[in-house]
């Protein structure tokens, strides 16, 4: 029969609340969890998968250090102490040596998704003293939070698609059929987009692609890869020039900079949008002037377009067109959260900053503390003052999620010192000289500190561990804090005694008990006694409107429309040139992959592949390829060599690789994996190629097919 246990899924930024029917210490059944106020009962095809990442015997327990080079090289399995003090002494002999920027860290996306690493791994982070600090949000979604940060005054203060109540939903740049959404945490998307359209609401879809999104949408219409940019901003210019004639649009007095925003439209015509992206002219009008007239409606835009070539203008121009149409903070537009725990508000994360420092070799700026991750393999591999020679990965898998992963590849080879805390001997940590796997989602305690903030409806809930961990495994924070305390004691770094004892009791103290003291902080009125009390989570009610500009971020509380670094980078967006006449190489993802690392798993891969490079026939006749054969795909940076498939879905002139395949390398201990067919659409993507945040522009890829072989 099995007992019947609360968990939540961590896979994605949907959170769903799951029931888990265990056996002793197995899963037997996953299903969704009915009385979740968020999630209410949705599943997906993961979710039901991360009991398979629970079980998998190629999942780490223990660490394990590397020993041998190359093809010889095996994984012999240590005790934590000698793990952690391995760790320390290496991270801290190459900062001895050669200064403290010697030290790269790089985070990926799991540790979003995971409260230790929230609460423990950013301790850690600030602990070194690096400038070597870089993640996945500089292939994701850096330009939302730059734009925040330099509209509203902080990195984190994002709106959020009132989805439930909206009237019309215009999504550019994302799949949330298949992503279950992104900033904008929305589970059971599916019915919440049948409930848009039974109350009479309408979504819009911009893609190269007719996605699932855009199958279930009003309207699909296809861009260009790269041009949404022209689009958004001659929708401000009918709005700026078009519907108010002589006049200028309403803005509420606390928003700054409209003239501004009105000169910078100027010339960007529904024409001119046509010519870049292919979207008649005619459409571009009648799009603004529907949201304009909309009772409730919102602008949304993802991956798609941050992680092209003008992401930063792009999310300023989303902002932008909520705020003319007197949509942001406004019932069924874009809205901001009240979360039982503000990280915005109690400063929990900061503000962020830009530009303050630069990377070493290529003068790439920072943004709050990070430099593009783009950068991370010539800060490697080219000598002099301040060149990496340790790296520390958490979480990540930046062989296949940057631009040129197969160069990165090589590069890590070049270091003194490499160290993982991950799960798998995957594409990246195959080259680390130690491993240390903590313990994963069923086995720890949950409280959402980022996806509550990003969420369609407010809600609280705490998640104890479905399974007490083993007594020789540990957690992540454990793992933070044992890092953190080994390689300063080793340096000799001696802060203040204060703020020493500040900083242990800190590290010291578990996720869940500075949870609960955050929670007092708030005023919801939820406690940490209150959610084990009610484990399905607690509903705080839909989402508010008009609490700006009180809730601002900034310190003068003011919107600042027209930051110099975006109006700088429309100037030259101005000058830019017709996008390239070949192909253009875009994304993808499916419903049942998870960015690089669930291919392990055997329901998820079973089945159809789903691999291949999409290409319109068209586009295959003119080349004279047949649909299933195999091509070669080569880009200014890489070659690689893949199936094709005829897809009347692809725009003419695009073509589509999902990200997150090519596991058949030597050394990734993955099993399942590494019989999964694909590529890496990284050895494509080119690290040159960025926005001007530094966010890889990783849509949008010039590249030729040919017949391979
Ligand atoms: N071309 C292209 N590239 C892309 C994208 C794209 O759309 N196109 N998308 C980008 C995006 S949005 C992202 S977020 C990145 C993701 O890129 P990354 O964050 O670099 O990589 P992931 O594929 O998420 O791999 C995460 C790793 O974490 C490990 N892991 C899983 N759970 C845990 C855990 O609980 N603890 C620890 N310590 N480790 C764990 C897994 O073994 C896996 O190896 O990829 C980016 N790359
Ligand atoms: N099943 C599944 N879910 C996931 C993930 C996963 O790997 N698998 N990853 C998670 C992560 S880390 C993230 S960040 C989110 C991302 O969530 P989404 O942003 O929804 O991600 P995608 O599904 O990649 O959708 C991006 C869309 O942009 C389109 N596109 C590409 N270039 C352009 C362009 O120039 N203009 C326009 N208008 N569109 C363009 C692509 O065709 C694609 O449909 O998904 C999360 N959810
Ligand atoms: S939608 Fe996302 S959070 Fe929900 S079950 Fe699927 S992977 Fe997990
Ligand atoms: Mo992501």
């Amino acid at each position: 029969m099995g007992e019947k246990r609360i968990g939540v899924c961590n896979l994605c930024e949907a959170i769903c609340g799951l029931e888990l029917t265990v056996e002793g210490r197995d899963v037997v059944a996953v299903r969704g969890h009915a009385a979740d106020p968020l999630s209410r009962g949705h599943v997906c095809p993961k979710g039901v998968a991360i009991a398979d990442v629970y079980a998998d015997p190629d999942r780490l327990r223990r660490p394990v250090r590397r020993v041998g080079e190359g093809a010889g090289a095996r994984w012999e399995e240590i005790g934590w102490d000698e793990a952690f003090d391995l760790v320390a002494d290496n991270l801290a002999r190459v900062v001895r040596e050669h200064g403290d920027d010697a030290l790269a860290l790089y985070l990926g996306n799991p540790n979003a998704h995971s409260l230790g690493s929230m609460t423990h791994g950013t301790a850690m982070a600030k602990s070194f003293r690096t400038r070597n600090r870089y993640s996945a949000t500089s292939v994701d979604q850096l330009p939302h939070q730059l734009v925040a940060h330099l509209m509203f005054g902080h990195q984190l203060f994002l709106p959020v698609p009132d989805i439930d109540r909206t009237s019309w939903f215009l999504v550019v740049g994302a799949n949330p059929m298949a992503s279950n959404g992104s900033l904008m945490t929305v589970p059971d998307f599916p019915q919440r987009v049948r409930d848009l359209r039974a109350r009479g609401g309408r979504m819009v879809v911009l893609d190269p692609r007719r996605t699932e999104t855009a199958k279930v949408a009003d309207e699909h219409h296809f861009v260009r890869p790269g041009s949404d940019a022209w689009v958004l901003l001659a929708m401000l210019h009918v709005l700026t020039t078009e519907v108010s004639p002589g006049g200028l649009p309403t803005v509420p007095s606390y928003v700054d900079g409209l003239g501004t925003v009105v000169d910078l439209v100027a010339d960007v015509t529904p024409e001119l949008a046509e010519s870049m992206s292919g979207l008649p002219a005619g459409e571009v009008r009648r799009l603004a002037r529907e949201l304009l007239a909309a009772d409730g409606g919102v602008v949304y835009s993802r991956i798609g377009v941050s992680a092209g070539p003008w992401g930063t203008v792009c999310q300023w121009a989303v902002n932008c067109l909520n705020i003319l149409t007197g949509n942001l903070d406004w019932v069924g537009g874009a809205m901001f959260t009240t979360p039982a725990i503000d990280a915005v508000g109690t400063g929990l994360i900061g503000r962020g900053h830009h530009d303050v420092w630069r990377s070493r070799v290529r003068g790439l700026p920072e943004t709050a503390g990070e430099l593009p991750v783009a950068a991370l393999r010539e800060e490697i591999e080219t000598p002099g003052e301040g060149q990496v020679r340790a790296l520390l990965t958490v979480a990540g898998n930046p062989v296949l999620s940057t631009p040129d992963g197969a160069r990165l590849d090589r590069a890590l080879d070049g270091l003194d010192f490499m160290a993982a805390v991950d799960i798998y001997v995957n594409e990246t940590t195959r080259h680390a000289d130690v491993i240390l796997p903590p313990t994963t989602a069923l086995e720890r305690d949950h409280y959402d500190l980022v996806f509550h903030l990003l969420a369609v409806r407010n809600t609280a809930r705490f998640t104890p561990a479905v399974f007490e961990k083993e007594a020789d495994q540990r957690h992540d924070w454990q793992i933070f804090r044992e890092i953190t305390l080994r390689t300063a004691a080793r340096l000799g770094r001696r802060a203040p005694l204060r703020k020493r004892l500040v900083q242990r009791a800190r590290l010291t103290a578990s996720p869940t008990l500075l949870v609960a003291g955050l929670l007092r902080r708030g005023s919801s009125g939820v406690t940490l006694k209150k959610l084990r009390a009610r484990p399905a989570g607690i509903d705080l009610g839909p989402l508010r409107g008009g609490q700006l500009p009180g809730r601002l971020p900034s310190r003068d509380r003011r919107i600042d429309l027209a930051p110099p670094l975006v109006v700088q980078d429309v100037a030259r967006l101005a000058a830019a040139a017709a996008p390239d006449e070949g192909l253009l190489l875009i994304g993808r993802r499916h419903q049942r992959d998870c960015n690089s690392w669930m291919h392990n798993s055997e329901r998820l891969t079973r089945g159809r592949a789903r691999h291949q490079l999409l290409m319109n026939p068209a586009d295959l006749a003119v080349r004279e390829l047949a649909d299933g054969a195999r091509v070669r795909v080569t880009s200014r940076t890489g070659t690689v060599e893949v199936e094709v498939a005829a897809s009347d879905d692809l725009m003419p002139g695009v073509v589509s690789l999902p990200h997150g395949y090519g596991h058949a390398r030597e050394g990734v201990l993955m099993t399942r994996s590494r019989e999964v067919p694909g590529v890496s659409v990284n050895d494509l993507t080119d690290p040159e190629l960025l926005d001007v945040s530094g966010n890889a522009a990783l849509n949008g890829v010039p590249v030729e097919v040919t017949a391979a072989g």
